[in-house]
């Protein structure tokens, strides 16, 4: 989960710092970095002597890079050291490998802080740009991102000997900001309870989306939570549509021990839930879970079905259930779906098989609707509540 964005925010630090890789290095294949520390070209090489301290910081092996460090006493950021980095720094990098400036490499050898130049702050934003749209975050999102990030770098003092470090605080920081703004969705079990305190009953939730995306194991997953806290439910078969979905929402309520209210195959969903919510009444349920029949924003038919179960049972909370994997397609369906009924909130599922993850950054900052839940498996206790800790925890490299 996350681990593509992960890697990618990784790789886009390292190949930043790794930039001062010397002149032989950045001209071969790329060394990884745990043998870069052995590389004849960087202890034989003085001018480097950055480079090992860098790496060392990220190996977490200083100690065996110390002896080459005493090497380095430029007589002047011009002088003889200074010639040599430019030797290196005037050979043509291998081609993606971003370089910091002379001075940078200067200031990185005598001072314990620096600070990026303009080019420079280009040149790793460029990279960090790629990283999240390759990793589903919205192109809008993606530049937010980098324009917080960019403002941050230009004051950003960043540890020399720990450039790597001081960079990925940069991107956390942006991160941070960007699901900060986005819009907290509400927590549906304090909902509940709060309506069991008001005794204002049923709770009606409907969940739409595609076919397939996990509306009906979500319906599970969340009806198995309320029987856990010893808040009653009943499961509405309102997907009549596709072939053993009724058996399915069956098969969920049966395991989990819930009554379900079913029909037959083509019967109108929308009376179906209308039953659910009858039998909620009369039984004293708590609360009505709607499943429905998996719809394309384009299935003229399928949207007006829906909108009549809207009317009919009025639900207190609709969510859309969706799958991270599906990239921007999602950001697309819940704006078409959002013209026809009021989506309250999102959950994101099959995070569990979503190396990209990015629709879990973007995705409410692209619709303007709160993710609620992440959906990390098929398992009934597979679903993580939304927050902005868990999203950053996830992708953000160690
Ligand atoms: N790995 C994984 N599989 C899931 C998740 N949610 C649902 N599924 C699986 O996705 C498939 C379709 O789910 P289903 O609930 O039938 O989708 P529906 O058509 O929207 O009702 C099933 O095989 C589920 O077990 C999830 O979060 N992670
Ligand atoms: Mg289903």
């Amino acid at each position: 989960m996350f681990d593509g964005l992960k890697k990618k925010l990784a790789e886009a630090v390292k190949t930043f710092v790794k930039s001062e890789a010397p002149a032989a290095q950045s001209a071969s294949a790329p060394v990884p970095r745990d043998e870069a520390p052995s590389h004849p070209g960087v202890d034989a090489a003085p001018q480097e002597a950055g480079r090992p301290a860098d790496t060392a910081a990220q190996s977490q092996n200083t100690e065996a890079i110390k002896p080459t460090m005493p090497d380095v006493k430029p007589a002047s950021p011009a002088g003889g050291d200074g010639g040599r980095q430019q030797v290196a720094h005037d050979k043509k990098p291998k081609e993606g490998l971003l370089k910091l400036s002379l001075s940078t490499k200067v200031k990185k050898v005598f001072s314990s802080a620096i600070r990026l130049n303009e080019r420079e702050i280009d040149d790793f934003l460029e990279q960090i740009r790629i990283s999240l749209l390759q990793s589903d975050v919205s192109f809008d999102v993606t530049e937010t991102i980098v324009a917080d990030m960019k403002s941050r770098l230009a004051e950003a003092d960043i540890d020399s000997k720990n450039m790597a470090a001081g960079l990925l605080r940069v991107v956390k920081g942006a991160l941070a900001d960007v699901l900060a703004r986005s819009k907290q969705g509400v927590d549906i079990y304090s909902y509940v309870a709060e309506r069991i305190r008001s005794n204002s009953l049923p709770v009606k939730m409907l969940f739409i989306g595609s076919n397939g995306t996990g509306k009906t194991t979500t319906i599970g997953k969340i009806a198995y939570r309320l029987k856990a806290g010893g808040v009653s439910c009943v499961m509405s078969a309102s997907d009549t549509f596709r072939a053993a979905a009724i058996e399915q929402t069956e098969y969920h309520a049966n395991r989990i021990g819930v009554p379900v209210i079913k029909s037959r195959y083509g019967a109108d969903p929308a009376s179906i839930a209308f039953d659910a919510i009858a039998y909620a009444k009369a039984h004293g349920i708590a609360v009505v879970l709607m499943d429905s029949a998996g719809r394309q924003e384009t299935n003229k038919n399928l949207i007006n079905e829906m909108q009549k179960i809207v009317r009919v049972a009025q639900p207190d909370i609709t969510i859309f259930v969706g799958e991270s994997t599906a990239g921007s397609v999602i950001a697309e369906q819940i704006r078409e779906l959002s013209k026809f009924v009021k989506i309250d909130g999102i959950i994101l599922t099959k995070l569990d098989c979503d190396a990209r993850g990015g629709n879990a950054i973007s995705i409410s900052n692209a619709t303007g609707i709160p993710i609620l839940f992440f959906g990390v498996g098929e398992a009934y206790d597979a679903l993580i509540p939304y927050s902005p800790e868990f999203v950053i925890n996830s992708v953000m490299p160690n």
